[in-house]
């Protein structure tokens, strides 16, 4: 045994009762100081991107007023991952909140927790098992259909509002169909997009490779090399990247705010909304950085002080937001600051 693992090690075995006495207590208990020995990590897939930066920021908030110490570990591949749970393992962690690179790492991941005894907790992808279905675990993910009817619906309000004609106006779609969070998103849209009345064979889809802006600018560049009979367009995406990436390859191209209508996933393009002139992105549907980083941490730290296991599957809800009610709506978010 390494002196590393020896001291994990332990660490562990001096939790243990601390643990036991946290059970007896009940789960409402949460004394200041109490929480002093558990340590928890958080790891993320895209440590660049501002849903991810919010949601670390909300789970320290979880750590200050609980008194656990939490790990922000950016895990952009597989090796990073397996590494930083070993990393967390040698430090003495207990558990760890994880949106991970690659949904196919899930039992690979679950393996290390098991050999190291942590407690692991997904959020936004999840796991899939050697069989390609999810796997049983702690999940905590966006409602992510409903979102895209919310993307797809209010997209063509807008459409109908500014009184476009149906023959010069597209919709471009930049998805990512790997993952089923994201599919589920952009199929979500194009569905309620369709409902609506607007003509499934006019919604044109591109693949993003990753899912930010460069990708997503790529992509669009396709579809719009693609379809260069289309004047104006509908866009929606993966994300909130993936739209302003889109409105970027459109903007090269000369067209102007009053050629598109893109609204996103996610809440951050408040640089967007700040401009002094409305740009293409017009809208996007506010998910919640604040139960993804705060609660699912906050849940993981009573499981792990309280043997309190949370709810296998919550599903988070989003708001749609524009320029107009945007720091009315993220502020009481907190996601202004
Ligand atoms: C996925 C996406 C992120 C974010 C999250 C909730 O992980 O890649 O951009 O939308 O779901």
């Amino acid at each position: 045994m390494t002196t590393k693992r020896f001291r994990a090690s332990l660490a562990l075995a001096l939790l243990g009762p601390a643990v036991l006495l946290g059970c007896n207590k009940g789960a409402s208990t949460s004394g200041a100081g109490e929480g002093q020995d558990i340590r928890l990590g958080y790891l993320v897939k895209q440590p660049e991107e501002k849903w991810f930066q919010n949601a670390w920021k909300f789970a320290q908030q979880a750590a200050d007023q609980y008194g656990f110490r939490l790990y922000k570990i950016g895990a952009e591949d597989g090796e990073k991952v397996l590494s930083a749970i070993d990393n967390l393992a040698s430090n003495g962690a207990q558990g760890f909140v994880v949106c991970t690179p690659d949904v196919k790492l899930g039992p690979a991941i679950v393996a290390k927790d098991n050999a190291n005894k942590m407690k692991v907790y997904s959020v936004d992808d999840q796991f899939v098992g050697p069989d390609g279905q999810f796997m049983d675990g702690t999940y905590m993910g966006i409602s992510a259909r409903k979102i895209g009817e919310q993307v797809g619906q209010a997209l063509y309000d807008e459409f109908k509002k500014r009184g476009w004609s149906v023959e010069e106006t597209g919709a471009m779609a930049l998805t990512f169909d790997e993952l089923n969070t994201v599919k589920e998103r952009t199929d979500g849209a194009a569905d309620a997009l369709a409902k609506a009345g607007f003509p499934a064979t006019r919604i044109y889809r591109g693949a993003q490779r990753k899912m930010d802006v460069p990708n997503a600018m790529d992509a669009a560049q396709v579809v719009l090399t693609q379809h260069p009979e289309v004047k104006r367009w509908l866009i929606f995406s993966t994300n909130d990247e993936g739209v302003i990436g889109a409105v970027r390859a459109l903007e090269g191209r000369g067209k102007s705010v009053d050629d598109m209508i893109g609204i996103g996933i996610g809440g951050s393009p408040f640089e967007e909304f700040k401009k002094p002139k409305p740009t293409g992105f017009y809208a996007t549907v506010m998910i919640s950085p604040r139960r993804h980083g705060f609660e699912a941490t906050e849940n993981l730290y009573k499981w792990v002080k309280d043997g309190v296991e949370p709810s296998k599957d919550i599903r988070t809800e989003g708001i749609l937001v524009n320029r107009e009610n945007y720091v009315e709506l993220a502020g009481q978010e907190g996601l202004l600051d």
